[in-house]
């Protein structure tokens, strides 16, 4: 989930984190389970984080001493083979189908007030929500089964080496590790219990520790912030966490776009990827056809595109607020299921069904 410089939203369904797909079928390199305990680096590390957080030292060693390696959390995040087809509507379809669909519109109809309530308050409509929780967890059935230390400790301690970014991700999981065991401190509650996602992603919204400490709200009231539990505190936040990375109230996601082939200049307009990079008349000297409505878009755009696997690929025009959506999780073919999701729901609960 969230994350300041990586995806949100490793969710246990989704398989959508930044490192999008990763294999299922590559072998598990058969490193036999220990406990970090046993790990001379991990308790280094846990000395320091003790000093730097002011907690205690003896404790902190205990939590991560107790975390247990998992084999299968590195395999889950090694890189994916490449040359896997990308496939939007087949992605479309894990997500847009009765059973997430009927749970959303159950999920909105119970939380209809709280919703309304985050949408006035922070200007993020109640469809964005709704869609991000059903991707994610669908309203809270799949929070994740592991254990939140075990799986932290593991990429924070022996990331896979293979991977690209090693070296960046190291430092990003040894940072929620820590985020982790301050939040765990500070809430008073016991380390070795939380669940969550292979990523260490936790809760109904699916957050990473460091997006906890910055954007988890308490929306119910009772002043705690429970993810877990509290519907109005995981609608708060999330509402929250899109007003801070820049949501525009009342702006589409995205419009619909074809192509004038005659001078069209793919290349370029492709260049930015879902950074929103050109104006109405730029997207248009570039051989972009634009409806009404985008064509009366007030700042920039980006041309998304997503394959079909062998089909045509999609376009569409994403704004600001389709790249607020994926800060949430780095990926347009999320951020488009999102959408979706959320306003498939709508139009349920609109039309009273
Ligand atoms: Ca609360």
């Amino acid at each position: 989930m969230a994350a300041l410089t990586l995806g949100v939203g490793l969710a246990a369904g989704t398989g959508a984190f930044a490192n999008s797909g990763a294999s299922k079928t590559r072998p598990a390199a058969q490193a036999p389970a220990f406990f970090y305990h046993q790990h001379s680096g991990a308790m280094a590390f846990a000395d320091d984080l003790a000093a730097r957080r002011n907690l205690d030292p003896t404790w902190v060693r205990q939590q991560i001493g107790q975390a247990q390696h998992l084999p299968n959390v590195v395999r889950l995040m090694s890189p994916a083979p490449s040359g896997t087809p990308k496939n939007w509507a087949a992605y479309r379809a894990r997500f847009i189908e009765p059973t997430r669909l009927n749970a959303g519109l159950r999920f909105w109809q119970d939380n209809r007030d709280t919703l309304a309530r985050a949408e006035s308050e922070f200007g993020v409509p109640a469809s964005l929500i709704v869609g991000v929780i059903g991707v994610e967890t669908l309203y809270g059935r799949h929070t994740g089964n592991f254990r939140v230390i075990d799986a932290l400790s593991t990429l924070a301690f022996d990331f896979p080496t293979a991977h690209p970014r090693a070296a960046v991700r190291t430092e990003f999981f040894r940072d929620e590790l820590e985020q982790f065991l301050s939040l765990a401190d500070r809430s008073g509650v016991d380390p070795q219990t939380f669940r969550g996602s292979y990523a260490g992603a936790m809760g109904w919204p699916q957050f990473m520790p460091s997006s906890w400490n910055k954007y988890a709200i308490d929306f119910d009231g009772d002043s705690r912030i429970d993810l877990f539990n509290s519907q109005a505190d995981v609608i708060g936040s999330v509402a929250n966490y899109f007003k801070a990375f820049g949501w525009h109230p009342g702006m589409p996601t995205h419009y619909p776009v074809a192509f004038d082939h005659t001078r069209l200049d793919l290349p370029t307009l492709l260049a930015p990827d879902i950074l929103p990079s050109f104006d109405v008349e730029s997207l248009t000297n570039k051989g972009l056809i634009l409806q009404e409505q985008a064509q009366q878009h007030i700042g920039k755009m980006a041309l998304v595109e997503l394959e079909n696997g062998d089909a045509p690929r999609s376009y569409v025009l994403g704004t600001d607020n389709f790249y607020a959506v994926t800060r949430y999780n780095w990926s347009s073919y999320y951020a488009m299921a999102v959408i979706e999701l959320g306003e498939a729901i709508e139009a349920m609960l609109t039309s009273g069904r």
